[in-house]
């Protein structure tokens, strides 16, 4: 196979609309503000990847950082991990965490699809492995068990055996209401988990889990800041459920670091933060090494790939941004996901894409 050559970027953003609105302890989001990135090569193949941006106020910067950072880049070869360094050495004053990191770590991911698509294979059979169902969890907000009810009846219906929902609610007896209600909703041999998006104190946290420990948890996903890794590694060894971090990692590094602080139970690298493909391949095998379950963060498309050649997949993260500007969105089949090619297996729908763009 001839090395491919990059001819062109092109970025677009779009506002999705979201399935249910997304309420977390530390701000609510309605749409999901994304960024179609389309990496062009000499040769005619299109690589694709996306980015969410959190907040619609990232749109606008991130595209111009699309243009200022593409010069650097064409006419160089689609090999991955060279690209990786070449950026991270290029910024390496300014420093790359943040939208830099984010566009870095996904641009590596059109790179794979490119990679795929010219071998016209998935991805996960260039990084060694068979695509294979994954479980999944349906990933909630914050949510009221009353009104909220047919909406986790039907993620059971649609075979899921895990569910995530946000708490950290202003008074922890909504915390406990929640959970409890939930439990009894979708059973003992449904997994549940809990987030706190990173809004409680290490000392409000311990005393809160202690609370819901009984639930029969799953884990318990940043209680405190992401970079407080002394307070996550203070409430692991004070509570008897789970800490699952990682959403907020800033490339191998940032995993290395979260470990050696022991930190958490479990782990859960988010494709545009830790490196891409090529930075998650690094991280996958840190949690080998340290026996470290590990799931996904959103990007359920990308993340099938590199999930189904982790040593210690744990669970891939349902939570759907793309459904609605994607020709073929990848299905939940017994609350399992499959990944599928060629290359990591996003093609946009050119007129969905259309409807939601944003003139910025
Ligand atoms: C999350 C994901 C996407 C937006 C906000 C929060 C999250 C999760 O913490 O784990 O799903
Ligand atoms: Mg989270």
């Amino acid at each position: 196979m001839n090395t491919l050559t990059i001819q062109s970027i092109s970025a677009r953003a779009v506002l999705t609309p979201l399935k249910r609105m997304l309420r977390t302890a530390s701000g609510s989001i309605d749409q999901a503000p994304l960024v179609l990135l389309d990496v062009v090569t000499n040769e005619g193949i299109i690589g694709r990847s996306y980015l969410f941006g959190y907040t619609a106020m990232t749109l606008k910067p991130l595209l111009s950082l699309v243009e200022q950072v593409k010069g650097e880049l064409i006419g160089k070869q689609v090999v991955p991990v060279d690209r990786l360094k070449q950026l991270q050495d290029r910024y390496r004053l300014l420093g790359t965490h943040g939208l830099l990191g984010m566009l870095i770590s996904s641009l590596d991911m059109a790179y794979w699809d490119i990679l795929g698509k010219a071998a016209n294979a998935p991805v996960v059979k260039l990084l060694g492995g068979e695509a294979r169902p994954l479980q999944a969890y349906d990933s909630y907000g914050m949510l009221d068990p009353v009104e909220d009810r047919g909406a986790i009846q039907k993620s059971l219906d649609q075979g899921f055996k895990a569910i995530k929902i946000k708490i950290g609610f202003p008074d922890v007896k909504q915390d406990i209401h929640v959970v409890r209600e939930v439990r009894a909703m979708i059973g003992p041999d449904v997994a549940l988990m809990v987030d706190y998006n990173q809004s409680l104190t290490p000392d409000e946290a311990i005393s809160r889990i202690r609370k819901i420990e009984e639930f029969d948890l799953a884990w318990v996903e940043e209680p405190v800041p992401a970079e407080d890794l002394q307070g996550h590694a203070r409430i692991k060894s004070i509570v008897d459920v789970n800490i699952q971090t990682g959403e907020n990692w800033w490339f191998p590094r940032g995993a290395q670091q979260a470990l050696q602080a022991e930190s958490c139970d479990l782990m859960m690298p988010d494709l545009m933060k830790i490196g891409g493909i090529t930075g998650w391949l690094s991280v996958m095998g840190l949690a080998q090494a340290h026996s470290i379950p590990m799931s996904s963060h959103i990007f359920i498309e990308p993340s099938a790939h590199v999930l189904a050649v982790t040593p210690t997949f744990d669970y891939l993260e349902f939570m759907d941004f793309t459904a609605d500007i994607l020709a073929e969105p990848n299905q939940v089949v017994n609350g399992a996901v499959t990944p599928k090619g060629p290359g990591i297996g996003l093609e946009w729908d050119e007129s969905a894409v259309s409807h939601y763009l944003i003139d910025l």
